[in-house]
């Protein structure tokens, strides 16, 4: 196993210098009692299929034959709970976990083991499927390890939502942020109150169709986003970037005044909403941040929030709600304060724990919320003070729509720009003074799309650094090394190639020909 090119890097990897072949009659055997583990056999007999055109036969019952997978469901091995161990011999490959979500990822080890043809999706001939043998364990160093994907400025089908999960997945990363609201765009279904969808989510920057997710489509990418040990957490930002909620219901609106370039007015006519409130706000397709809010002061905002938390809570099977609570430049403090406190109750209510970006550590946070760490550091402190643990999302590190250098097209600069190095060379434990492991659920990428429209554009922001993350959010810091990252990186950049991944070939990198 001396040439493998595993990300992020697994904890222990002895090779013991043979090969196991996949050939057409290995077998899928599988050992434990759970349906998910059929599901998972499954999802490896489809991903082996595609590329070998290979049929795996499943069986439970027999021992398992010569040339078996052998998938282990052990609540006895001490992997810790996300881990697995992995056994490579000439004659069997035994993956084994204490839970389902260890074996799914010990499959994407498995799989970044194979001959990267194997991500071809249509068969492949003259590809010896071999695999180095030798012994790994595994298990990540933190909980969480997400990426946030904006689709309020831009708008992005169900197919290209669960596209990127499928190559979150690939990297183990286990959360998936959806900011599904802000000025610009109001993009899931709320059955209560449907001018949010019908106004809201009729544009988006630059002014295109916009577009939003019925309930169904929602739970749809739940799903499957679920079958890849992934929780979708549905962000709702308010009381600020709350536009096209302001635009959909006058009620909603304090009189705010939306930035002259750029506003639109709502066409009551086409939209088939002649009675709109005249107090409604015109929709906004520009890019400026910090214009809006929610009337705090009116008791309708709260019924509103409680019916959007309600619904959103209803089918969204994870324990987290995001309540945003970023750049609130309109609410004054006074008001901003008690905002979020109502809306971590509403959220508590419905069963969930908050999230919000670092900001709402000025309000009184319910024990369990978590803060998102993204620019100010003492708010983060002060999160950490009231004893909430905090994910780790620098902007100047960890935002995928900052450009990469002064070259790059697409994305924005204001936080950094970030090469790989910089998106690799960061330590979570040593980003704000007084906050430490203990204080750190873990690790958030964002991709906001202010400039990303389509999923060309956004493969590239995000290829090659969320790899980096996901090795930050899944490796100790002692085992983080840049050289043999950005080694194994060249193989991940042929993957990609055979994928048809769109990537940043940065220039710190031997992607070779
Ligand atoms: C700041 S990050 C924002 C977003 C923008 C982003 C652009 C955060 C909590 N607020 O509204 O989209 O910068 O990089």
């Amino acid at each position: 196993m001396t040439d493998y090119a595993i990300i992020p890097q697994p904890i222990s990897v002895v090779g013991t210098g043979d090969s196991f072949e996949l050939v057409e009659n290995t077998q899928i055997h599988l050992v434990g009692d759970s349906a998910q583990l059929t599901q998972i056999s499954a999802y490896l007999q489809q991903l082996i299929q595609n590329a070998t055109s290979f049929d795996l036969q499943t069986n439970t019952e027999t021992e398992p034959g010569e040339g078996a997978i052998v998938l282990a469901l052990d609540p006895s091995l001490s992997v810790g709970n996300e881990g697995y161990q992995l056994d490579i011999t000439k004659q069997s490959i035994k993956l084994s976990a204490s839970s389902e979500a260890g074996l799914f990822f010990g499959i994407q080890t498995l799989r970044q083991l194979f001959p990267a043809e194997l991500e071809i999706k249509s068969q492949v001939s003259g590809v010896k499927w071999r695999i180095p043998t030798g012994i790994i364990t595994d298990s990540p160093e933190y909980a969480y390890r997400g990426a946030m994907l904006d689709v309020a400025r831009h708008f992005f089908s169900v197919e290209d939502v669960k596209h990127y999960i499928d190559l979150l997945a690939f990297y183990k990363m286990n959360m998936l942020h959806l900011h599904l609201s802000d000025d610009q765009g109001w993009r899931i279904e709320i059955k209560s109150w449907p001018n949010l969808t019908t106004i809201g989510g009729s544009t988006q920057v630059g002014g295109g169709k916009g577009g939003f997710y019925t309930q169904e489509q929602y739970k749809d990418i739940v799903a499957y986003a679920q079958e890849r040990f992934i929780t979708i957490i549905p962000e709702i930002d308010m009381p600020g970037h709350t536009n096209s909620a302001l635009a959909s219901y006058g009620e909603l609106n304090p009189g705010i005044t939306v930035p002259k370039e750029h506003s639109v007015k709502v066409d009551r006519a086409a939209l088939g909403v002649e009675g709109l409130d005249p107090l409604a706000s015109e929709l906004y397709t520009g890019i400026v941040v910090g214009f809006s809010t929610l009337a705090t002061d009116k008791e309708i905002t709260y019924q509103f929030v409680d019916d959007v938390i309600r619904e959103l809570a209803e089918m969204t099977p994870g324990p987290y709600i995001h309540i945003g609570g970023d750049e609130s430049h309109v609410t004054e403090m006074k008001d901003y304060i008690p905002f979020i406190n109502r809306a971590q109750e509403i959220v508590a209510k419905y069963g969930k724990t908050s999230i919000g970006w670092d900001e709402i550590a000025h309000a009184t946070l319910l024990p369990g919320s978590v803060a998102q760490y993204w620019a100010v550091a003492e708010n983060a402190k002060m999160a950490v003070d009231q004893g909430a643990q905090v994910i780790m999302s620098p902007a100047t590190k960890a935002y995928l729509d900052m450009q990469y250098d002064s070259t790059t097209v697409l994305g924005l600069h204001w936080a950094a720009y970030i090469e790989l190095d910089s998106a690799y060379n960061w330590e979570p434990t040593a980003m704000v003074d007084g906050i430490g492991k203990s204080n750190i659920l873990g690790i958030e990428a964002p991709l906001w799309t202010e400039t990303i429209t389509n999923r060309s554009e956004l493969e590239y922001m995000v290829f090659p650094r969320i790899t980096a993350i996901a090795e930050i959010a899944w490796v100790p810091k002692e085992s983080k090394d840049w050289d043999s990252y950005k080694k194994r990186l060249i193989d991940h950049g042929k993957r990609w190639e055979l994928m048809g991944i769109n990537y940043y070939k940065s220039p710190l990198v031997d992607w070779g020909k």
